[in-house]
């Protein structure tokens, strides 16, 4: 651990992150290269501490994509506060809700940068109170904060669709290339799937013909730059959508992904298949864009979700998180897009949360319960 050497204030520089004065004009947070430096150096102790299967027990809050939408992702860390919290700017109140993020925090939007130093700087505020207990009682780390990785965060991919270019920008060619590269070394150490409460597994793309048991997601070495085999499937497999013959058939139930030219795309048998093997209720994936934010396939035994509304900046959807609550029960918050930044600003300048935007409401679905828990409503989902 680099505990007796931190330099870099994680409460200020979360701060800095969430309390903006005026998310209407928000610009950008101005970085120094030595504090990012610090925060790499934190996080990638961390993530060689976890295991390449996390494991996290509810109640939980679920995200998918985030694409550099800093707005849209602190209005999901609000979204999990009260308004009093909010308003106590008090940081531990958000690094004490536990999340899974499902990966591709970085490129295609504007603040590449923002989201994964904010996701990384949450994180690294949650060991701080339970690194006591770490050691006293030797227990496995029990993080509040899951960050799986994402296609987007490998190298080849975060070079060509935006990151890169966010911090040569940002921070000079030069140091922002060597910084660019200091973060795709932490990526390579991020776990690739999820398991929460025993029963839902996540992962950012999907399963895989690989996937034999639980064992063979932990039995994953990384670091791992370069994303093949079963991991690749993770990062990158895709559900077959439309109803086609292979779609609905027991075999064969994986297929060559033709639409990303890599990695997989698996149909409904395949789902029910790994849900009987490895015993689980759910199977919750993100990495493609839903309008509606979420989207059940496979009997409801496969989640999409996406969180990243109005995405790009060229698509009306919408974005979803998932709750798992202490009973194992599921429910879906769908978050509407957000207008152009440019609408006309509110009078007052203390907003802080992120869904007061105007323009800007969140709207909590009728909480529901899929029909895989609904026959077993209090049934709980740790073993
Ligand atoms: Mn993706």
């Amino acid at each position: 651990m680099a505990d007796d050497n931190i330099t870099l204030d994680i409460h200020q520089f979360i701060k800095s992150h969430l309390f903006v004065k005026n998310w209407i004009n928000y610009r950008q947070h101005v970085y120094e290269k030595s504090d990012l430096l610090l925060l790499i150096g934190q996080i990638m102790e961390l993530f060689k501490m976890e295991k390449t299967l996390a494991t996290i027990s509810p109640p939980v809050t679920i995200v998918g994509d985030i694409h550099g939408q800093y707005p849209d992702l602190v209005r999901i860390l609000n979204s999990r506060i009260s308004k009093e919290e909010a308003k106590q700017k008090i940081v531990t109140s958000y690094s004490s809700n536990r999340f899974v993020f499902l990966g591709d925090y970085v490129d295609r939007g504007n603040h590449s940068i923002e989201c994964i130093c904010l996701v990384f700087a949450l994180k690294v505020l949650d060991l701080k109170f339970v690194s006591l207990l770490v050691i006293m009682f030797q227990i496995a780390y029990p993080t509040n904060f899951v960050l799986l990785r994402g296609n987007h965060e490998t190298k080849a991919i975060n070079f060509a669709y935006g990151f890169r270019e966010e911090l040569e920008n940002r921070l000079g060619k030069k140091d922002g290339f060597e910084i660019w590269e200091k973060f795709n070394e932490v990526f390579s150490f991020m776990p690739l799937a999820c398991l929460v409460g025993g029963r839902i597994l996540c992962m950012h793309g999907g399963i895989s013909e690989k996937l034999e048991s639980l064992d063979s997601i932990d039995s994953i070495v990384r670091p791992l730059p370069e994303v093949t085999d079963l991991a690749q499937d993770l990062l990158w497999s895709d559900p077959m959508d439309v109803q086609t013959l292979a779609s609905i058939s027991d075999t064969p139930k994986y297929a060559k992904n033709i639409v990303r030219g890599l990695a997989h795309s698996f149909n409904d048998a395949a789902v029910r298949d790994v849900c009987r093997r490895l015993n689980l209720h759910l199977v919750v994936r993100a990495h493609q864009m839903i309008p509606e934010g979420f989207k059940f396939n496979s009997d409801r035994k496969l989640l999409t979700i996406f969180s990243a509304p109005r995405y790009m900046n060229e698509s009306d959807n919408r974005g979803a998180t998932l709750q798992v609550d202490v009973n194992g029960q599921l429910s879906i918050s769908v978050m509407r897009y957000t207008k152009p930044l440019r609408t006309k600003a509110l009078g007052s300048d203390e907003i802080t949360r992120g869904d007061h935007l105007p323009d800007i409401s969140r709207k909590k679905s009728n909480s529901f319960i899929p029909s895989t828990f609904s026959s077993s409503k209090s049934t709980s989902l740790k073993k």
